[in-house]
């Protein structure tokens, strides 16, 4: 869904909501938020949750919550949520149901999240981009909480395409690649690139014995290789991105 239908569901639903989540990812905190929602639901009470934490650097996560605006939550998706979340929530709770619209980029964990936070696994989840089809609500309880499809930002960068939040074919995989290779000396680790070897897709190929037709180094493989291994949670802490400065 692109940013402009969002804004159009954003602006419908935001008079029959108490709380909003903003989901986003603890590895790239910054280029897998969506800044324009806080804007949009301004007057509705809302909170950052950043999943993926059991894949983010211990330091950086101490150095982001520093900086991100509270209310802010880390947290593994995968696992029950943190009470500390739950309770933010349920302080909330009036006359039920609660009602609560969930809202990120795509694949940053939004479904599972709305799962651990039901109980119940409610909402379809899926390792790729574009899972939730269109906005549905899921009602567990007290809760009614809305899952609503990615949201695609005007202009996405290239470290939240890494982190397979942006759909394919939306991005160019190698670029994608060189950023995971720039930014995360485990990965220049994990493909064997010597300290006194040039950090490459090339070098990544020539280690992992990636040659195309004719012996020529398939930098399309070794790109491939680097997002599925991040991906996967092969190559950890997967920290893309730290506050400034850091
Ligand atoms: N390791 C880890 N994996 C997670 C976490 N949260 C979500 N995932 C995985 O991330 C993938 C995407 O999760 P979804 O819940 O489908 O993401 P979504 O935001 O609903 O995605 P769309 O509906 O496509 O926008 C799944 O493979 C989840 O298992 C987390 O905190 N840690
Ligand atoms: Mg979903």
């Amino acid at each position: 869904m692109h940013m402009q239908r969002a804004e159009m569901v954003l602006r419908d639903a935001r008079h029959h909501l108490d709380l909003w989540l903003e989901v986003a990812d603890a590895r790239a905190p910054q280029s897998s938020r969506l800044p324009r929602l806080r804007h949009l639901l301004a007057e509705v009470e809302g909170a950052l949750v950043l999943t993926h934490v059991d894949q983010a650097d211990r330091e950086a996560v101490l150095a982001w919550q520093e900086v991100l605006p509270e209310p802010c939550f880390f947290v593994n998706a995968r696992q029950t949520a943190p009470n500390a979340l739950r309770r933010w929530i349920m302080n909330h709770m009036g006359r039920p149901p609660l009602r609560i619209f969930v809202a990120g980029l795509p694949n940053v964990g939004k479904s599972t999240l709305i799962n651990r936070l039901a109980g119940a696994r409610v909402a379809p989840v899926g390792a790729r981009a574009g899972v939730t089809r269109a906005e549905t609500w899921v009602r567990r309880g007290d809760l009614a909480i809305l899952d609503l499809p990615g949201i695609m930002p005007r202009q996405p960068g290239i470290v939240a395409a890494a982190l397979g939040l942006v759909p394919e074919g939306q991005y160019d995989p190698m670029e994608a690649a060189m950023a995971v290779l720039d930014r995360l000396p485990g990965a220049a680790d994990r493909f064997g690139i010597d300290v006194d070897q040039e950090v490459s897709l090339a070098s990544v190929a020539a280690n992992q014995h990636l040659v195309g037709k004719g012996g020529s180094l398939n930098l399309e493989r070794a790109a491939a290789k680097v997002l599925q291994d991040l991906r996967s949670g092969r190559i950890v802490p997967a920290q893309l991105e730290w506050p400034d400065g850091q």
